[in-house]
């Protein structure tokens, strides 16, 4: 288990939130701000495989509920967690204990209380917005390393999935990447989802080694940074310039 240490993280971060509000971007999707507190978790005997699973009403989030599903798969009675604005608002972390591996899955789905994924429960949400966004961008960290897998859910035959590499960092600090949607690989029966009709979404916790952690903060679809127009960046230049200044000022 690690303490997340956040101060330059959140200067950083809200200079980004603050891009992302920005007229270039207004297309930008919250999938999940991770403010609403959610903590799901199996710990202690019997040891061997255990599940634990818990739906939130969580109003910043795509479709207004986050369900969150966890499972220990070491033959030990350690602990896997995924908790929700504990370590700091806006964070979604995994956490397993030492010898222990295990996976956390945060859906997407809708309003149903249900650990079986809805795949149409978004009912067709478009995540383009007419086409602006062309990629989820997460920031996201790892003491042990581990993976991150997006999948996207048009319906229960048309699915897409990517994995994202979690590098390993003993620093615990957190580095932005862009997933672009055409990085997708089909994986449904019927082929790939259509992602201006999304009908839910997940994100898979993989833990990798025994006692792995990971953090995601930023969760959202935007415009690739290649496609953001001039005026963004520099928008972007002003904002971080202004909150150095007032960092140092602080300092
Ligand atoms: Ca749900």
């Amino acid at each position: 288990m690690k303490t997340i240490c956040l101060s330059s993280l959140r200067m950083a971060t809200t200079g980004v939130l603050l891009l992302l509000a920005g007229h270039p971007l207004h297309s930008a999707v919250l999938i999940d701000g991770f403010t609403t507190y959610q903590n799901v978790s199996v710990s202690g005997p019997p040891p061997g495989f255990q599940f634990a699973f818990a739906s939130i009403a969580a109003a910043n989030a795509l479709g207004g509920e986050r369900d969150v599903y966890v499972e220990r798969t070491s033959a030990n009675s350690g602990t896997v967690a995924v908790e929700v604005a504990g370590a700091g608002s806006g964070i979604a972390s995994y956490n397993s204990g030492i010898r222990t591996t295990g996976n956390g899955l945060i859906v997407w789905d809708g309003v149903d209380g249900n650990a079986v994924i809805a795949p149409t429960g978004l009912g067709g949400f478009d995540l383009t917005q007419n086409g602006a966004n062309t990629a989820f961008r997460l920031s996201r960290t790892s003491d042990l390393g581990g993976s991150l897998k997006i999948t996207v859910y048009q319906d229960a035959t048309h699915v897409s999935e990517a994995t994202v590499a979690v590098p390993a960092d003993p620093s615990f600090t957190f580095a932005l990447v862009d997933v672009p949607f055409l990085s997708f690989i089909p994986v449904g029966p019927s082929g790939g989802a259509n992602f201006a009709s999304i009908g839910a979404l997940s994100m898979l916790f993989d833990g990798g080694s025994a006692g792995a952690d990971m953090g995601v903060e930023l969760f959202v679809a935007v415009p690739e940074v290649t496609a953001w127009p001039v005026a963004g960046l520099l928008l972007g230049a002003v904002v971080l310039g202004a909150l150095r200044r007032r960092f140092r000022a602080f300092a």
